[in-house]
């Protein structure tokens, strides 16, 4: 982040350690006091670990009375969140993103909207980060292989966003594009790539207009680190954890169904819908289960997985009538 942006409407100094973040924020909910703007964990640099992101943001509480915004899991702490996960552009070890994703440039930053909108345009970091209503988000993110997470992110409703640029009646679906500047990105340069970069992925209208649907910018109530996707990331929490599109620079809004990275590398093991669901088998492995990070070979944490990721009160009614076998 650069001297000259500052993070807006942050009332205090205070920094509070990751473990007591959680603990005040279970207390505060028991005690009913959610409403309160709250502050983030302390930076990982002032640990002396080396990582990006993590500068505090301004945000509300979860609306515990809107369905899925929330759960009462327990969260994966941030040391994992942080430390395993996939983004291609940097390699494709689990480990590579941590180890490579802050040479990524992310300020100065811009987001451009076009294609079917009546507002074509462009978003750059100060209104990614201070021009939407903030709000903390608890989802499980499951992953196509298998593993799987609880996450509080920080962010706001894709919807707010797409309505601001005016989407035309003919915008039946949304492309997304993220970042691609090779020289930031090990990843891109491998020669055992297979992947047309940029990565892409898309939505339907109707799913990028739900509620659940967010566009994150923090975690654990700090900016991205950049291996979670900085500076703004999107989140779709009953979809395998491919459709949630890192570092997005480009949004279209189109009348047919984009291309997407997955499912033009390989349409018969990833799908455009990608619903989690434990019933439908990916061809070299069972959906039925998952693990739960922190896993470890001792203590794998194997749980069931649930249809729609546990979000099918939510979503199920997107899906009415399709065959989920044939659109998986
Ligand atoms: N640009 C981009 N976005 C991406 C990916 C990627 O390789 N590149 N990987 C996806 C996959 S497979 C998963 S499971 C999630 C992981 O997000 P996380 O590292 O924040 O847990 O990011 C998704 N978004
Ligand atoms: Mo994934």
């Amino acid at each position: 982040m650069s001297k000259h942006f500052k993070i807006p409407a942050i009332a205090s100094s205070e920094i509070t350690p990751e473990p007591v973040y959680l603990k005040r924020r279970a207390l505060m909910q028991a005690a009913g006091l959610a409403a309160l703007p709250l502050l983030g964990g302390v930076s990982r640099a002032a640990q002396g670990e080396e990582t990006t992101g993590g500068a505090p943001l301004a945000y509300r509480e979860p609306d515990s009375a809107a369905g899925g915004f929330t759960t009462g899991e327990q969260a994966t702490p941030y040391a994992d969140v942080t430390a395993y996960g996939n983004f291609y552009e940097f390699g494709t070890d689990k480990g590579d993103p941590a180890r490579h994703a802050h040479q990524m440039i992310i300020d100065p930053w811009s987001l451009e909207v076009d294609g079917a909108v009546r507002k074509p345009g462009k978003l750059h970091l100060e209104d990614i980060l201070g021009g939407f209503d903030l709000q903390e988000r608890i989802y499980r993110l499951r992953c196509v292989e298998a593993w799987s997470m609880v996450v509080p992110w920080v962010g706001f409703p894709l919807a707010d966003l797409l309505q601001r640029f005016e989407p035309g009646s003919e915008a039946r679906y949304v492309a997304f594009e993220t970042l691609y500047r090779p020289s930031e990105m090990p990843g891109t340069r491998s020669f055992t790539s297979t992947i047309d970069w940029p990565y892409r992925e898309g939505l339907r209208m109707d799913e990028a207009m739900h509620p659940l649907s967010l566009m994150a910018v923090g975690l654990y109530g700090k900016t991205l680190p950049n291996q979670n996707g900085a500076p703004v990331r999107l989140v779709v929490p009953w979809k395998y954890g491919f459709k949630s599109i890192k570092s997005v620079v480009r949004i279209r809004l189109l009348e047919k169904r984009p291309r997407t990275t997955w499912e033009s590398l390989a349409p018969e093991e990833y799908g455009f819908y990608a619903n989690v669901n434990p019933n439908v088998d990916h061809p070299r492995w069972s959906q039925a289960s998952e693990r739960r990070l922190p896993s470890t070979l001792f203590s794998p944490n194997r749980i069931p997985t649930q249809m729609f990721n546990g979000y099918a009160e939510q979503v199920a009614h997107l899906y009415k009538g399709m065959d989920l076998a044939r659109n998986y």
